[in-house]
């Protein structure tokens, strides 16, 4: 099983050419909203991007500095892409954030959690059709302590986990290519699941 698994995984990552490119992370300096409370980039001073394959900046300390780009206070981070559901039915998502997180799929926003705060979880759920859905992460920092995780639980899953690389990507996949990545993943999810889960924070 476990050969399979990583056959699996192997002929997922190798249909990972130019238009199947990690998820990268956009980092601006200040922070805002929009007339409609959204976290918003509007004005703000882009200062780079980088390769980010998930949204993993937590080490579930209070005393955590994510310090994206080295930049340590009043900034915003956005993530744009899709998320590859492996099977149709109800998701659950949470973020634990410092400070304000937002997460859009198909344009409905699943998670609000927008005040200043010191590691606050939310969480959301929205129900799927297997496939690739717009996915649009949106986060900033104010002061002090930073760091934002994005999990989910899929169906049949009973514990959160970081939301794979797997799962993410910058742009649609072609539709050959995406029945082998969501085989792939349902794969990786069975044997997630008959293993002990480890407890994320
Ligand atoms: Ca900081
Ligand atoms: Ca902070």
């Amino acid at each position: 099983m476990k050969a399979s698994w990583m056959t699996a995984l192997a002929l997922s990552a190798s249909m990972m050419g130019s238009a199947w490119a990690d998820l990268s992370a956009h980092v601006y300096n200040g922070w805002g909203f929009d007339s409609s409370g959204n976290i918003s980039t509007a004005g703000l001073t882009p200062l780079g991007s980088f390769i980010d394959p998930q949204i993993d900046h937590w080490d579930g300390s209070f005393t955590y500095k994510w310090n994206p780009l080295g930049e340590d206070e009043s900034y915003t981070v956005t993530w744009a892409g899709y998320l590859l559901a492996p099977t149709a039915g109800e998701y659950q998502f949470r973020t634990v954030s410092d400070d304000g997180v937002q997460v859009f799929i198909d344009g409905a926003r699943v998670i609000h959690n927008t005040a200043e705060q010191w590691f606050g979880a939310a969480q959301g759920s929205a129900t799927l059709t297997a496939g690739a859905h717009a996915l649009d992460v949106r986060f900033y920092e104010a002061y002090t302590y930073d760091g934002i995780i994005f999990q989910w639980m899929k169906p049949g899953d009973t514990d959160w986990s970081i939301v794979p690389a797997s799962a993410l990507v910058t742009a649609v996949p072609e539709p050959e290519s995406l029945v082998l990545a969501l085989a792939g993943l349902a794969v990786a999810g069975a044997m997630t699941r008959s293993r002990k889960g480890r407890p994320q924070a």
